[in-house]
């Protein structure tokens, strides 16, 4: 599509929706297009259905703001206390030396990485803001590898649709998905380094994905599993991460 074309869509579903039956049409016209997120009821949540279609069509693969080097926040708030539980504390005593982050679902090839394995991959950093939606936000640096570049190692496969990942079980086991465009940019990155160091334990160390272009709750930390498939259904209650099946939304694009 070319992006008056798109522009053209996204102006005739907003229209649309100025009548009543124009509800019914425009969320037609994103399902049409892929655009119906997972969490969204179908045509029942037609303003969140809007909201990500416009954001796919018009800004699609646009970056997440980067920043220069003196705007990095001093000190940056971690949310939550690194985790207590017996698990993760033998991890940390071990320097994370056995740490793994496994790659499955629609793959040509299920992996299982080691940190020091995923720093063999192309290195890759951002100056990024992190926002949590009760509204504090920091900037940092993140390094790590671009998840794309780990997703073609493992061989993605044809017709997958999301990338499910997920923390270990500790505290509470934490989980989100990002659509294809969102895993396949180059800002969406497995990170292990924040600030020059490795990433610590309270920002969600050893292992982190940072999904810039989102809400704070879709960097998920501690992560060790990365499932790509084609429907969401079988994941929690089919909602698309562990925070949608609460309250919150799947989609958290800023
Ligand atoms: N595993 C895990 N990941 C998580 C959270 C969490 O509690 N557990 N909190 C999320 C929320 S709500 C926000 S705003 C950010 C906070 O990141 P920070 O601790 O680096 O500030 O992490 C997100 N990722
Ligand atoms: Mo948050």
């Amino acid at each position: 599509m070319s992006d008056i074309s798109r522009r053209r869509v996204i102006r005739t579903g907003i229209a649309a929706t100025a009548g009543v039956s124009g509800v019914a049409a425009a969320a037609r016209l994103a399902d049409l297009a892929g655009l119906i997120p997972p969490d969204s009821g179908g045509i029942l949540g037609p303003g969140e259905t809007l909201t990500y279609a416009a954001q796919r069509l018009i800004v699609d693969q646009s970056p997440a703001r980067e920043f220069s080097r003196d705007k990095i926040s001093k000190s940056p708030y971690p949310n939550g206390k690194p985790p207590a539980d017996e698990i993760f504390v033998r991890h940390q005593a071990n320097g994370f030396a056995d740490w793994k982050l496994s790659v499955d679902g629609m793959v040509a090839r299920p992996s299982s990485f080691s940190i020091a394995e995923l720093k063999r991959f192309p290195v890759s950093s951002q100056i990024t803001h992190l926002a949590c939606e009760e509204g504090w936000s920091y900037i940092a640096e993140w390094i790590g590898v671009p998840l794309a570049h780990v997703l073609e190692a493992a061989g993605l496969q044809a017709g997958a649709k999301y990338v499910v990942y997920a923390s270990l079980p500790i505290q509470r086991r934490r989980w989100d998905s990002v659509d294809m465009a969102e895993a396949l940019h180059p800002q969406t990155l497995i990170t292990y380094g924040m600030n020059g160091e490795a990433l610590p334990v309270e920002h969600g160390g050893p292992l982190r994905l940072r999904v810039p272009r989102h809400l704070g709750y879709k960097s998920i930390k501690f992560i060790t599993s990365i499932t790509v498939t084609d429907s969401l259904k079988g994941f929690g209650k089919g909602r698309g991460s562990s925070a949608a099946d609460g309250a919150y939304s799947w989609y958290a694009g800023i």
